[in-house]
């Protein structure tokens, strides 16, 4: 999970936070402010002995600020990278082969968490297999370190000392401050939650009472279908299907009108959005068994002649995950070859 996504968590972090203590002025030193990040965690409940474990010797990470200055900025308005060489680098056959051995190994979580939040298996296997390969890559950051020093740093003050804060409530659960390591923006755990997402939606998937996010896939899992779920995703609907468009058919004379309140550049892309049947009338047919009532946009992201898709509103929750065509494309194939479809 990147910074964008979770643009619903941050927008309400950002009004919860007033001006509170944590908004220092940027010249403070680190110390005097971490004093007054420490004194808002307090305030808010977290334990003495929660803070000190977690402040112990806590310096400023240079490399984080400018990981985080390095982010690139909006892309060029002329034209977007072509999606066919991202999904052959990112779809590719260890991420499928990791995919089907991990749907297999956790069939019956999965199960289980189907039948619970009405999200496909594939789905959240797909999630978690972009978020970290599996479980393999969770990030190595000390997490207290990286947010406390991005918030200091003060570019995005209130985002970052919300999750910091957060991040405190998180440790007094019980774990350790070695455990809680990830991105160096604060994302973490199998499926790179931030902590203000943690404490929202974090859910135990094997029954021990924690939401282990950090250490059991079960509980990731779950946290995952908790999430989609959360975002709204609709039970029985695909994420979207291949279709197939009339030679000469003009896609961009369907574009969307509507400007996005949030990642405006991603859904720019898409078309207005019209029923199966209304597309069907107009010589776009989708390859699998879609119901005539069904919502849908069009993309083609490649431009006339390349493969182009119909997308449900699903699609979308896909994108509250992470707000990018090429992220949430890739997920919603990756899941299709997991289910072997
Ligand atoms: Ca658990």
């Amino acid at each position: 999970m990147k910074i964008q996504p979770m643009f619903a968590a941050f927008a309400a972090a950002l009004m919860s936070l007033s001006a509170g203590p944590a908004q220092a002025q940027s010249d403070m030193s680190f110390d005097a402010y971490l004093q007054l990040l420490t004194a808002q965690a307090r305030a808010e409940g977290v334990s003495e002995s929660t803070l000190q474990r977690m402040t112990a010797g806590l310096q400023p990470n240079y490399r984080v600020i400018e990981l985080d200055q390095d982010q690139p900025g909006s892309p060029n308005r002329s034209g977007y990278p072509p999606l066919a060489p991202y999904i052959a680098r990112h779809v590719d056959n260890a991420r499928i082969s990791g995919g089907r051995d991990a749907f297999s190994r956790y069939s019956g979580t999965l199960r289980a968490v189907e039948q619970e939040y009405g999200v496909p298996g594939e789905i959240i296997t797909a999630i978690w297999g972009h978020e970290t390969a599996y479980g393999a890559v969770k990030g190595g950051f000390d997490l207290s370190q990286a947010l406390a020093t991005l918030a200091w740093e003060g570019r995005r003050r209130e985002l970052f000392s919300t999750e910091w804060i957060a991040l405190m409530k998180v440790a007094d659960k019980g774990y350790s401050r070695n455990e809680l390591k990830g991105s160096w923006a604060g994302a973490f755990g199998n499926p790179q939650f931030l902590p203000s997402v943690y404490l929202r939606l974090a859910t135990d998937g094997n029954g021990d009472g924690r939401a282990d996010i950090m250490n059991s896939g079960a509980d990731a899992l779950a946290s995952i279908a908790n999430y989609f779920r959360d975002a709204g995703w609709r039970t029985g609907q695909p994420w979207g299907v291949r279709a197939s468009v009339p030679a000469g058919f003009n896609v961009a004379a369907y574009r969307t009108e509507i400007n996005a309140p949030i990642c405006e550049r991603v859904h720019e892309r898409h078309s207005v959005y019209k029923t199966i049947g209304e597309w069907r009338e107009l010589g776009v047919q989708p390859q699998r068994a879609m119901p005539n009532d069904t919502l849908a946009t069009l993309f083609q992201p490649d431009g006339p002649g390349s493969p182009a898709w119909l997308l449900t509103s699903n699609y979308r929750v896909i994108l509250e995950y992470n707000c990018s065509n090429y992220y949430a494309m890739s997920v919603g194939l990756l899941a299709d070859e997991i289910a072997g479809r």
